[in-house]
């Protein structure tokens, strides 16, 4: 690929290398922003390379300090990050050159080189392939690089199971198996789930409606106090009910504490639409996937009925 050969180069380039990801850090963000601090600790032990950013990550909470003047003259890598505001310590702005690495969607460009394959499922996944191009020969992946990428290509996947996968997923990976990586227990790692969520989901799952194919789940600020979660938290258990075969669409919505209004998310099988009752009710966002927000008790009404109309839409197009 054209381009790969920049992120060598820049690396070659600096002495001092400053390795960002994006706020909220995710196994993507993390993983991608560790394996590629390990890639250049390993093969150019003389720089000093930095991981930085003020929140951290559960599984691998960790990263460096830097002063001010650790930016000065260096180079900044952005990864898995869209837009400026995101990324975790604006002092990226004080390197002297920033290339940015990402899947997402071109936004904004606050970058001097960027790479950016918004088809990728991972910014693991297009750093992987980066670091195996043929210009990095001499300097190979660790195993404890290929470890965090890993990890990052499974947390955005879904442990290689979202509709971004493709082959040249599966041959990402099976290059970072070859370091000798314990995939079974990586992935343990990444998706076992402290006792305080697996407690939530429980309690959660006792709440839902489950009627024609519909699983809403409404909390009202009582139920969420008791469980000390926030409406965002709950929003967030989305996908906790994606996996039953009944389920065609599933939602959550939660009193947002904003007087009697309610934020919510909205997913669904394949054939099932759901961006267009959002854009209804002051949201949007993809097909299967979608997210609303200030809905009245009323409209949370309104929205369990068009849900159910949906699904009787869907059905009969079948
Ligand atoms: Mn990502």
């Amino acid at each position: 690929m054209q381009g790969y050969a920049k992120l060598l180069e820049l690396t070659k380039k600096y002495e001092k290398i400053a390795v960002f990801r994006h706020t909220h850090p995710d196994g993507d963000a993390a993983g991608s922003q560790l394996g590629y601090k390990s890639w250049v600790q390993a093969n150019f032990p003389e720089k000093d390379v930095r991981a930085l950013g003020f929140e951290t990550y559960d599984i691998y909470p960790y990263v460096d300090q830097a002063e001010d003047e650790f930016l000065e003259g260096a180079l900044a890598v952005i990864l898995d990050t869209s837009n400026s505001a995101r990324v975790d310590d604006a002092r990226f702005r004080r390197a002297a050159e920033v290339i940015r690495i990402d899947h997402h969607p071109v936004v904004e460009h606050f970058e001097d080189i960027l790479i950016c394959e918004p088809e990728r499922p991972s910014v693991c996944e297009l750093l992987a392939d980066i670091l195996s191009e043929e210009a990095y020969a001499e300097y190979p992946l660790t195993q404890e690089s290929a470890a965090y990428l890993y990890s990052g290509m499974l947390t955005d996947t879904l442990n290689l199971s979202t509709p971004g996968c493709n082959g040249r997923t599966m041959r990402a990976a099976a290059r970072l198996a070859d370091t000798g990586i314990d995939l079974s227990a990586l992935s343990v790692r990444m998706f076992d789930v402290p006792y305080a969520e697996f407690d939530l989901r429980t309690k959660l799952r006792t709440l839902i409606e489950f009627q024609d194919g519909l699983c809403f789940l409404r909390l009202e600020t009582p139920q969420l106090q008791e469980m000390g979660i926030t409406s965002n938290d709950a929003k967030n258990m989305i996908a906790e009910f994606g996996k039953v075969r009944e389920f065609k669409i599933w939602a959550v919505v939660a009193d947002n504490g904003k007087g009697g209004l309610y934020d919510g998310s909205l997913r669904s099988k394949d054939g099932y639409l759901v961006n267009g009752i959002a854009s209804r009710h002051h949201g949007g966002g993809h097909d299967q996937a979608a997210g609303i927000k200030d809905l009245t008790a009323e409209e949370v009404l309104l929205l369990k009925e068009e849900l159910l109309a949906e699904i009787k839409r869907a059905e009969s197009a079948l």
